[in-house]
């Protein structure tokens, strides 16, 4: 009895996910479309939920064809061809999620979303307020693919445009299954790498948002803020990628980036920078060469060889060489 009322609780949560979720999308009001196959694959069943389960989330998977649960383009009609989704009142703009046509085998190319296509964003008055070009679609893929753009306000009507569909503009027709949109998505940034550089070498850690724009970033070292001017600092630590030139012994530490956008703040994961002093030759790797080159640079009297950096090349050099050498890094 007990574990059925918990499961009932779980169910209940679940549910208010999933409304909440659906609350978030904006759904179109109206569309359009520049080319339409028959009256049976109109533009509205792209916005009218056809396809998909009542209070339908991102995550749901659009059903396969049917007759009206999908837009479709006139025979030959793809590159070029557009729909128009319409708001009646402005709204914020920030992601786009699409569900891609699911054909049952009629179609010659089952796989006719568009590749590539553009979104359009116009105010009331028809004006453009920004344009994305060249957003990526991705074949058979049946639950929504999302797509972030920096944030646009006042948004009255998005042209979606097709430039390419799969096979190399094979397929005769192209089309959508439903559409929706969404005014924010938080960050959830990738996980920087940890990196292991030779002493004076170059890291890199970088972070990519998966998030709407505009994304601003603030990397931090040991979780203190890098400046990007004065003691400890870098120029590149406000970028999507910190770049560390000349690393050494103070450059050793965890990083993390902070990501902020317009619906709020993210911290990456954590990333290790190590220094190897053993890779002499800044290769990457260590072996018998970075051996050879630490002898030669020894008898050389090269500075390079005050390996412990006490300004003095002696044996201690050498025997801290040969013990770091022996460690694994
Ligand atoms: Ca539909
Ligand atoms: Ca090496
Ligand atoms: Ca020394």
């Amino acid at each position: 009895m007990k574990t059925n009322s918990l499961s009932f609780c779980a169910l209940a949560l679940v549910a208010t996910v999933a409304q909440f979720v659906q609350a978030q999308l904006i759904r179109p009001n109206s569309a359009t479309a520049t080319s339409t196959f028959s009256g049976s694959y109109v533009i509205a069943n792209a916005i009218n939920g056809s396809g998909m389960p009542a209070n339908f989330t991102t995550a749901d998977a659009h059903a396969t064809y049917s007759t009206n649960n999908h837009w479709t383009t006139a025979n030959g009609q793809t590159i070029g061809q557009s729909a128009t989704f319409n708001f009646t009142t402005p709204q914020t703009i920030g992601a786009f999620h699409l569900w891609a046509h699911r054909s049952n085998g009629i179609a010659s190319n089952p796989y006719y979303v568009a590749t590539r296509f553009d979104l359009v964003f116009r105010d009331s008055t028809g004006t453009v307020l920004s344009t994305v070009t060249n957003i990526p679609g991705t074949p058979g893929v049946a639950i929504a693919q999302t797509k972030f753009f920096d944030q646009v306000l006042n948004v009255s009507s998005i042209q979606y445009i097709v430039r390419e569909t799969a096979n190399n503009n094979s397929s005769p027709y192209t089309g959508l299954a439903e559409v929706a949109f969404q005014a924010c998505i938080p960050c959830s940034p990738s996980v920087p790498e940890a990196r292991n550089v030779c002493p004076g070498g170059t890291a890199t850690f970088s972070v990519t948002p998966n998030g709407t724009g505009p994304v601003a970033y603030q990397w931090k070292r040991n979780g203190v803020d890098i400046p990007l001017a004065g003691p400890g600092s870098n120029a590149t630590a406000n970028q999507p990628t910190l770049v560390i030139n000349g690393a050494g012994p103070s450059d050793v530490a965890t990083y993390t980036c902070l990501l902020t956008n317009p619906c709020g703040s993210v911290p990456s994961a954590g990333a290790t920078l190590s220094v190897c002093p053993a890779d002499f030759n800044c290769d990457a790797g260590i072996d018998l060469f970075d051996y050879l080159d630490f002898v030669a640079a020894l008898s050389g009297e090269e500075p390079t060889a005050d390996f412990n950096a006490d300004t003095v090349i002696d044996f201690f050099d050498y025997l801290d060489f040969v013990a770091a050498f022996s460690g694994n890094c």
